[in-house]
Parts: C-alpha cells; structure tokens; sequence
C-alpha cells in the first residue's frame, strides 16, 4: 500500500491493537475450543435461499455519513427480522461505527436468524472471537495477502463459521476465488473515497459467477434490489436505508 493512509488503514490499525489486547487477555487454544463448541447458525444457507436475501445491518454510524441513529441492537434485531431479513450483519467496530460486541450478542440472542459480526478483522485471534458468538465473519480482501486471505477463510470454516470475503475490484474478486471462499460480497462502497456505485457488482458478478454472491452497500430502493438481483446478486447488504427505513427490508425480500 502507496500514499497517505486512508480511513480504512487507520481502522485496520486500530484493529490490530484491540487484536494485541484480544491475545493478552485470552489463551488462543481455549477460544479456539470454545469457537469450535459454539452452536451455528448458516449464514450461506440463508443466503442461497430461493429470491433476494436481504442481510440487513445494525450499524449506529459510519465513517461515509457520520451518525445515524441510536439504537437498541436487541428491539432492531427483532424489527428486521419481522420484515423479513434472511441474516443480520452487526458492526462491532467501535471508533468509527460505534458498534461492539455486545451489540452483537444482543441482536444474535433475540433473533433465529444468522449473524454476521462486521469488523476489521486483521489478526487469527479475531477469527476465533468472532467463532464464539457469530455465524459469520467479513474477511476484507484489501487487507490480506493471497497466503494470509486463505489462512483466514480455512481458520474461519474449521470453527463452523462462514467466511464473506469482500472485494471492490478484478484483482480482489480473483484472490478471493483463490483463498476458497464460496461466499464473496462485492462492495459498491470504495472503503479509500467512499465513492458508491452498484455497477461495481455489475461488472465484477461475472468474474465470481460460482460463488454465492451478496451485493453490498448502496442499496436504497426495492429497484436497487432488482437490478443487483438481475446483476446474478443471491443477497444484498443493506446498512444505512434499513436503518432510516425498516420496511424497505420488507419490499427487497418481496
Ligand atoms: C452497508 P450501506 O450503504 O447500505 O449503509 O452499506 C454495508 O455494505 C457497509 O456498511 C459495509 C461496511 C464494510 C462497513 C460494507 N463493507 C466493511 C464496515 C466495513
């Protein structure tokens, strides 16, 4: 990586501290065990279903549009499964989307439907975490390596947990083809500019044709949907027009 470090290197930094804390406070083999016993949902399932799956996200802030809204992650869990959502996605950042992880054991506790936890994972030891109280864990493309990127997705599924792997372009689409994962989210979101644009899944879905495929970001009308869903999309991420507005979920899955 070139230039002056973008909002997303300063949250991988970031992250990789609280992964340093994460490892001194806990023996890695005993979260290992613990990730391996803890009883899964499945994400991939859910997402494969017949029609557009909607992942809806719980998500208080972003660094794109700053504060959204305070919320109670139990009640909003609850909502958007009442509209329909196959899955939920809880951001457990703390900094710039000021999330945690008791936001996502309250949203998991009170719904039947899988959870991904949405972070920057950076370190092994955030894997297993995520394996203790997930069904999911979003693996970025942009911060891995080919090698370090298949370690992550093979450490994620030995735990019962489904790897995404999220990519923005060609070169991200092909490492993850090649680290094995069979879910891949394409982000219309450039997590360096936060430009948006749904043809970023347009142009890169048949690249991951194979794949099961989750559009991600962006997503704001139930035309939105259809078009991603023409584009070869299984599922969509919807953050920010869910929050604003739960029924949309409702209209997507439709
Ligand atoms: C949701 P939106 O535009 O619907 O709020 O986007 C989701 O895709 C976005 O929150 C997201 C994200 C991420 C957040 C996609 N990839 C990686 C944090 C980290």
């Amino acid at each position: 990586m070139s230039g002056r470090p973008t909002v997303l290197d300063d949250l991988a930094a970031a992250a990789a501290e609280r992964a340093a804390a994460l490892k001194k406070a806990r023996d890695l083999d005993e979260l290992y065990q613990e990730a391996l016993l803890y009883e899964k949902r499945d994400f991939a399932a859910a997402l494969r279903a017949p029609g557009l799956s909607v992942v809806s996200e719980i998500k208080r802030a972003s660094p794109s549009v700053g504060f959204i809204g305070e919320v109670d992650p139990a009640d909003w869990a609850a909502g958007y499964e009442r509209q329909g959502a196959s899955c939920l996605s809880v951001l457990t950042e703390p900094d710039r989307f000021k999330g945690s992880l008791q936001d996502l054991d309250a949203a998991r506790d009170r719904v039947a439907i899988p959870v991904l936890r949405k972070d920057f994972t950076v370190d092994e030891a955030q894997v297993l975490e995520a394996g203790t109280r997930a069904d999911a864990v979003l693996l970025i493309a942009a911060l891995f390596d080919a090698a370090s990127l298949a370690r992550y997705v093979s450490l994620a599924v030995e735990v019962g947990l489904t790897p995404l792997v999220e990519v923005h372009d060609e070169a991200e689409a092909d490492l993850a083809l090649e680290s094995g994962a069979s879910v891949v989210g394409v982000n219309n979101r450039d997590l360096r500019d936060f430009t948006v644009d749904l043809a970023t899944f347009e142009s890169l879905a048949p690249r991951l044709a194979g794949a099961t495929l989750v559009a991600e970001s962006g997503v704001k009308t139930p035309g939105d949907g259809r078009r991603l869903r023409d584009a070869g999309a299984d599922a969509v991420l919807v953050g920010e027009a869910a929050m604003r507005d739960p029924a949309l979920v409702a209209k997507l899955s439709a």
